[in-house]
């Protein structure tokens, strides 16, 4: 034992302890919670060495008062003996549309903590779902059918007064739209959401937003004012206006012709009676400023139409129209083409069949990017640069004179003559447009009802240069708390990592996105699966998939097939599937389990989850691996195809071995059973199949011998080593002076480092990282990305965006795609090496892989690392360093209430590169550690 542990920061004596971090359904103090038995977790914070818990109590009250005062007229769960620090609520039933309060504390060494901050959560509609019902405008125009000619209605502004009887105590708006809606009352912004209530399948689910507006109330006369805009419903979405998908093959009014309010507000007076208001007819609606608004197309607005005061009391609104119910506007029914054909369809209202509270944090504005530079590429043609690729809006200020338009465009990348390059948006216009009212003080627009994925902003329609203040970036995305941090001595790593972070954010808009850009912008699956692990990393992403695993539930197919993209706005009830994006339906909810140490991710949906395995069994009853679903294969590979039925073996063999341990957590010994057999009859069709007698594997591409080790084909441990050396080999065979090897695409590329590591070539494995060679993440930063391409070829410094000759396809380019961003996984699990060894991180695998000085020739090899993750029992931190005089320096932090186990060599890698690993076991607290 070579060890030197010269330093163990933790006290012995046993310190006082806190209880923090209160979470209900994996959400701080969530608005809108319909759970009867949420789950409820906190955590332990405190230096005591070995700091963990023996027992919790939780306390819910209807009022702060009262849970100050220990009076738990909802829930006393007592003391209650163990580590767990969750538990589902078990009190009274929950009231519903109010404030609740609770708190926590723990015992760890016998002493208990204080009790937790209170904290608050608002309940949605726990006794039913709203009953209000949707209104709309009378709606008479004729149906949009012209795909060549774009068509984007104005938004509706809606309007109700109405004066509470008696004095107020409470009140509790939901709010629900079919589109996106913006609810306001007596002129202030309920909430602080963008895009609310967010994408579902409309026909089968929607959500409602609960708001306490008690504050917002006035005295007498009170006005709710709502925007609604067509966002998902009825705007134009996804690729459909380019493949001709839709009704009419408009590629907009994709759920239904006219977008709908539906707004209940709950008051409860001080003598306990209650009185709710509703949309119904008696609601007033018009249009406003928006001209359009559209997510694609963009947004118009013209100041000169704006209503001051018209969500106040005092407005007049007697020219304004009566809203109708939405069920008035009557059936509309229409042609629909998708994939599948032609379908005459419903695109009149169709009231949602499920309502249910918004279970995750809504998209918000999480940050502001001032503009870094201004060019004029043209007269009058100014590119505001704002540094940063991302998905969002802008604030405009300016100065202009009355009817004066100003015309925003943007993009992710400049040609190399300094113009916009959007031809990578196809079919999205992504253009804003401002018309001035002419104010002296200066102007200042922010669209509501539309986003875009960019870093440049075109600005034309100024009289002079605009100050570079003119333009601000609003970066938008679902509220998820961010959770990692990773440096190293490369730079060039630390900008790989910011780039797939900042990735993550630009596609996490209510749903994990593909790309925030173009034409699309939907919940690719396959790219969800490669991602899943890493986005559980990056942040708390708890709550964010809850609310995308029913999406994707909503969209399986009829023979039980989870979808290609989710929601799934074409086919409705049918839909394309396929080997590794089908996969999502196994693969994330694992992912998600292994991060939060919550099953429900994967008990929710295990019905669905089951019969889609069967589903896929019966079509490949001997489990040989046949076609399965749409071949995207290694997609975007490096002409380094793997077939499709070898793809669909391993994946399969994969969401066995998940479904497998997941069946095993739940107690399902039967299902074990049935998994393993299928996992050993597709092992044994592998070797038959593919494996030949010298440990080769035929057809070769990097990706197969990636897949069979990653997703557990080969289990033989001599095997796997052969087919690891090989596949250096074949990197090896590919790179030169100017490439690195690599082929792999977006299912070979996040094992690929991976599984390099697990065979004996961390090396290379660390030198790919490292590489700024094409094609390879460093590449990418070194041509100016601050966000990961969705090709590895996106663009080339020989060739441009278009690819040799053109031969590229421009308009699927996106610079803002994280399936490649995935090897953070590997940045964390493997290079730092912080792993959960338990879901949930209550058993912490720390495990650090150390490359040998001389690895990279390239550049300097890494020669420190620096990382943490915040986990739900708390922060892990960890990081090693090669000393001058060649030993290994580790310092790791581990949080309350779990253990680590450490593996390092017994002697310093530097010193002896084949030492063999030890094993212990790290108590919570700091440790600091040196490898001789
Ligand atoms: C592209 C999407 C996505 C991918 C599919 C197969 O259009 O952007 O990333 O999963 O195709």
């Amino acid at each position: 034992m070579k060890w030197l542990i010269p330093l163990c920061a933790a006290t012995l004596a046993l310190e006082a302890h806190t209880t923090t971090g209160l979470k209900i359904e994996h959400r701080v103090h969530p608005y809108g919670l319909d759970d009867p038995n949420p789950r409820m977790s906190w955590r332990l914070e405190g230096d005591a060495e070995g700091l963990a818990q023996t027992a919790f109590q939780i306390l819910v009250a209807t009022s702060q008062d009262k849970l100050e005062a220990g009076e738990a007229d909802l829930w006393d769960s007592g003391k209650t003996e163990g580590r767990a620090s969750h538990a589902r609520y078990e009190g009274k039933d929950l009231p519903s549309s109010a404030p609740v309060y609770w708190k926590a504390r723990s015992w760890a060494g016998g002493e208990a903590s204080e009790w937790s901050a209170a904290t608050r959560f608002v309940t949605g509609r726990i006794d039913g779902e709203p009953t209000a019902k949707y209104i709309s405008f009378k709606d008479e125009r004729s149906f949009h059918t012209k795909r060549n000619e774009l068509y984007l209605p104005a938004p509706r502004y809606y309007r109700k007064t109405f004066k509470p009887e008696k004095k107020v105590v409470r009140a509790v708006a939901h709010a629900s739209a079919l589109g996106i809606y913006e609810l306001k009352l007596n002129g202030m912004k309920a909430g602080d959401a963008w895009f609310a209530p967010g994408w579902t399948n409309y026909r089968k689910r929607a959500y409602y937003n609960t708001y306490d507006v008690t504050k917002l109330l006035a005295r007498g006369e009170n006005v709710i004012g709502a925007v609604v805009a067509d966002g998902w419903y009825s705007g134009y979405l996804a690729y459909g206006k380019l493949v001709g998908y839709g009704p009419h093959r408009t590629g907009r009014d994709i759920y239904g012709k006219t977008p709908a309010l539906m707004v209940e507000i709950h008051l409860t007076y001080d003598d306990g009676s209650s009185e709710v208001v509703a949309t119904d007819g008696s609601w007033k609606v018009t249009t406003g400023p928006e001209f359009e608004a559209d997510f694609l197309m963009g947004e118009g607005y013209d100041a000169r139409k704006e209503m001051i005061g018209w969500a106040a009391k005092g407005f007049d609104d007697s020219e304004w129209e009566s809203a109708v119910l939405a069920s008035s506007n009557g059936s509309v029914k229409q042609p629909f083409f998708d994939k599948f054909g032609k379908e005459v369809q419903e695109f009149g209202f169709i009231r949602p069949p499920v309502l249910q509270a918004y279970p995750a944090q809504p998209v918000r504005t999480i940050e502001e990017l001032e503009a870094v530079a201004i060019t004029e590429p043209s007269e009058g043609v100014y590119i505001f640069d704002l540094g940063q690729n991302f998905a969002g809006n802008v604030r405009l200020k300016l100065l202009g004179k009355s009817g004066q338009k100003i015309t925003l465009r943007y993009g992710e990348m400049l040609h190399p003559d300094g113009r916009l390059m959007t031809e990578n948006l196809r079919a999205a216009r992504a253009t804003d447009t401002y018309i001035c009212k002419g104010d002296r003080e200066g102007e200042i627009w922010t669209p509501r009802f539309t986003f875009h994925g960019f870093r440049y902003v075109e600005v034309t329609g100024c009289s002079q240069k605009p100050p570079l203040d003119a333009i601000t970036g609003l970066v938008l995305h679902s509220d998820t708390p961010m959770a990692s941090g990773f440096e190293c001595s490369d730079p060039v790593v630390n900008q790989i990592f910011r780039n797939a972070v900042w990735t993550q954010r630009a596609n996490w808009i209510d749903l994990p996105t593909d790309c925030p850009q173009r034409d699309e912008r939907m919940g690719w699956t396959g790219d969800a699966q490669i991602y899943a692990a890493s986005a559980a990393i990056h942040a708390d992403v708890g709550a964010f998939f809850r609310k995308w695993l029913r999406e994707l539930e909503d969209s399986v197919t009829k023979e039980g097939y989870y979808p290609s993209y989710a929601p799934y706005p074409f086919g409705h009830g049918k839909a394309i599937h396929g080997s590794a994006w089908s996969d999502a339906g196994v693969i994330v909810p694992h992912a998600v389990w292994k991060a939060t140490g919550d099953p429900q991710f994967f008990t929710n949906h295990w019905a669905a989850m089951t019969r889609f395995m069967d589903a896929r069994m019966a079509q490949d009853p001997l489990l040989k691996g046949t076609a399965f679903g749409a071949p995207w294969g290694d997609w975007l590979n490096l002409d380094d195809p793997t077939p499709h039925e070898y793809v669909e073996l391993a994946y399969f063999t994969l969401s066995a071995l998940l479904m497998s341990e997941m069946a095993s957590a739940q107690g399902l010994a039967e299902q074990v059973k049935k998994y393993d057999r299928w996992v050993a009859m597709m092992r044994e069709n592998f070797r038959k199949q593919y494996l030949q007698p010298d440990g080769t594997i035929r057809p070769e591409s990097q990706s197969a011998y990636v897949l069979a080790l990653d997703c557990g084909l080969l289990d033989d441990p001599a095997a796997r080593k052969k087919a690891g050396d090989r596949l250096a080999a074949l990197v090896g065979e590919r790179s030169g002076p100017n490439a690195t090897g690599m082929t792999t695409g977006f299912l070979g590329t996040k094992p690929l480092l991976p599984m390099l590591t697990a065979t004996g070539h961390h090396d290379l494995a660390v030198s790919l990282l490292q590489s700024r060679k094409y094609p390879s993440w460093g590449y990418e930063v070194k041509n100016g990305a601050t966000t990961i391409w969705e090709r590895w070829n996106s663009y080339t410094a020989e060739h441009g965006f278009g690819g040799p000759n053109g031969t590229m396809n421009a308009a699927m380019n996106s610079f803002s795609h994280y399936a490649f961003g995935a090897v953070t996984e590997w940045m964390v699990e493997t290079l730092a090496g912080i792993a959960p060894a338990e879901p949930g991180y209550s058993k912490i695998r720390l495990h650090p892989h150390f490359p040998s000085a001389d690895a990279v020739s390239e550049t300097d090899t890494i020669s420190w690392v620096k990382a943490h993750h915040d986990s739900p029992h708390g922060r892990i931190a960890v990081s090693w360093k090669r000393q001058e005089d060649g030993s290994l320096l580790y310092e790791a932090t581990v949080p309350p209430n779990t253990t680590a186990e450490l593996t390092l060599p017994a002697v310093s890698p530097w010193k002896q590169a084949d030492a063999k690993p030890e094993t212990r076991t790290l108590a919570p607290g700091s440790h600091k550690i040196v490898v001789e």
